[in-house]
């Protein structure tokens, strides 16, 4: 099998509800569709999702990068050389989640290729995940009904709450309502994305511990590197590396210099194969891990689960799969679902993203 063309797709769709955070804000989607064409008839898919306050990726550079430089080292390879294709992305730095989303789409092949799920081909582990909901920028009092509801109407029990507001006490008093309102049993953790300041973060976890909080993600910035050292040797809980280990390299450095304790794998950023990589390491050194969500839409949270679901240090902890809820709609044929607070892996060969041609015309911004 031959890879013949590489199409990239740029497309735009409203939030229902945007959603906002210490380093930015989304009020609409603006994504690149990547489909890899074979000469056997198959097409591999991924949903690309720039983020430049994260990454320093726009859809224009997703795009360009793709068609200017990773093109000619996917026209006329062959699905099954992945890693021969990843030595050569390797030669250009960055660009994480369009090597991320090439990666994605190359398994999509190799699972349609065989006949079976790429969740099955992975690891198979167990069929579906708990499902943590990601609560943005809002009013204590929203943020609570929004929680509220999503037990409600979702059975979701656990939910990573944007922190890193300035003065810190807005956010402890949203914390701790919240933790009010859902009760003792509800997972909740937190995510600064680089908002505060080491000292501020403490501050934060030294007036929240009635919370019972679980994880703290990117509390302040990582390159500032004493204060992070400090707050994650002096944090009762796990300093997740969110941004500050988007790739292997950077997630093993974190970790060996005391940046972090624990480690967020996003698949939109390092696919499947590279996100294999630092899940083992995790597992070898006894991390925990949280599979992350790039603000995915349908497409991108099932590429998610399908690598969650695939391995047991993956499914430990509930996976962020539900703010595609937050998109006014999604380019998926088969709607994504949550139910009882799990997200079931595709079982369809391939990834299972499978996309709607009417919806992409509609969408599509090329
Ligand atoms: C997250 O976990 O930080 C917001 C920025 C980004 O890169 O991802 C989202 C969610
Ligand atoms: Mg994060």
């Amino acid at each position: 099998m031959r890879i013949t063309a590489v199409e990239t797709v740029p497309y735009r769709i409203p939030m229902r509800k945007p959603l906002a955070f210490a380093s930015g804000a989304v009020d609409h989607i603006e994504h690149v569709l990547l489909r890899l064409h074979t000469d056997e008839g198959l097409t591999g898919c991924a949903d690309i999702p720039p983020r430049p306050y994260t990454y320093g990726e726009t859809l224009a550079s997703v795009i360009a990068v793709i068609d200017g430089v990773f093109a000619e080292a996917l026209l006329g390879a062959d699905p099954l050389d992945r890693a021969g294709i990843h030595a050569r992305l390797r030669r250009t730095v960055g660009n994480q989640t369009a090597k991320g989303g090439i990666d994605v789409a190359l398994w999509d092949l190799v699972g349609q290729a065989a006949g079976v799920s790429v969740h099955r081909l992975l690891g198979g582990y167990c069929e579906s995940l708990a499902v943590t909901h990601m609560l943005g920028f809002a009013p204590t009092e929203a943020v609570v009904d929004e929680a509220l509801a999503f037990i409600d109407t979702h059975g979701v029990r656990s939910f990573k709450i944007k922190v890193g507001r300035r003065p810190v006490g807005v956010d402890v008093d949203l914390v701790t309502a919240l933790r009010e309102a859902v009760g003792p049993d509800v997972l909740l953790y937190l995510d600064a994305n680089r908002g505060w300041t080491a000292t501020e973060a403490a501050q934060m976890l030294a007036a929240t511990t009635e919370a019972d909080l679980r994880f703290f993600e990117e509390p302040d910035d990582a390159a500032e590197v004493l204060g992070r050292r400090r707050l994650v040797a002096s944090s009762p809980i796990p300093i997740v590396a969110d941004e500050s280990a988007p790739d292997l390299g950077a997630a093993a450095r974190e970790i060996h210099t005391g940046g972090a304790s624990a480690l967020s794998i996003k698949t939109a950023r390092t696919g499947f194969t590279e996100s294999g990589k630092i899940l083992g390491f995790a597992e070898a050194l006894g991390l925990d891990v949280l599979m992350g969500n790039q603000i995915d839409t349908q497409l991108g949270s099932i590429a998610t689960v399908t690598f969650g679901a695939a391995f047991e240090h993956s499914s430990r902890y509930p996976a962020e799969l539900s703010n595609f809820l937050d998109m006014a709609d999604d380019l998926a044929a088969e709607p994504l679902r949550i139910v009882d607070g799990r997200v079931a892996a595709p079982t369809d060969p391939g990834v299972g993203t499978v996309v709607d041609e009417d919806k992409l015309a509609h969408y599509r911004i090329d």
